[in-house]
């Protein structure tokens, strides 16, 4: 199992699972080939942010003594450095294909709070889909017009992913056993976090 292939804790209020998605769900779930190309490149921006950070030296590459000070998961190096040669490239640490399952999974997540939230189906969270625990999706609404298109929502995600808003937080050291062990992305007002 390659590590941390994202887990996103969405604390808008729970994804529910019963509710029957709605039709417009099918021609959502087609991403338009630009849209996953654009959700791939935040991603490795992202990813970059991450590496860079980590690459206390600036040699442009990561040693297991990097990692290792970062406290990150020390399984997780063996599987990364693929070639074994005890420095991790960036392409190794986020590969092309990685990149592109991180940015479907984004996809799947907006989907879901669509699908959770959009209760007539209109693309769109408005007026009372607004209400209660739907005002977390005004987090979205980057023009603050009080509607959440989602396209907005895939620009927020892009953003966000991007490292472009929020903050990188890193795993306490010393590494608690069980714990994070990962670097986290965290949204504007702590509702929202994504491990990387
Ligand atoms: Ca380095
Ligand atoms: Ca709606
Ligand atoms: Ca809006």
């Amino acid at each position: 199992m390659r590590w941390n292939l994202l887990a996103a804790a969405l604390v808008l209020g729970g994804c529910g699972t019963s509710r029957a998605l709605p039709i417009a769900k099918a021609p959502q779930a087609l991403q338009a080939q630009g849209a996953l190309t654009h959700m791939i490149e935040a991603c490795r921006q992202g990813s970059r942010l991450v590496y860079d950070e980590l690459d206390a030296d600036e040699d442009g590459t990561l040693s297991r003594a990097e990692w290792d000070k970062r406290c990150l998961a020390p399984e997780a190096w063996v599987e990364l450095d693929g070639n074994q040669d005890g420095e991790l490239a960036f392409d190794e640490f986020a590969p092309p294909d990685w990149l592109r399952g991180k940015a479907n999974r984004i996809f799947e997540l907006i989907d879901l709070e669509f699908a959770h939230y959009d209760l007539d189906g209109d693309h769109k969270i408005t007026g009372p889909e607004l209400a209660g625990e739907g005002a977390a999706m005004l987090m979205f609404d980057l023009n603050a017009d009080h509607v959440v298109w989602r396209a907005e929502a895939v620009d927020w995600w892009e953003q966000f992913v991007s490292g472009k808003i929020g903050t990188i937080v890193w795993p306490a050291c010393p590494a608690r056993k069980g714990g994070p062990a990962r670097p986290r992305f965290l949204a504007p007002g702590g509702h929202l976090t994504f491990d990387w």
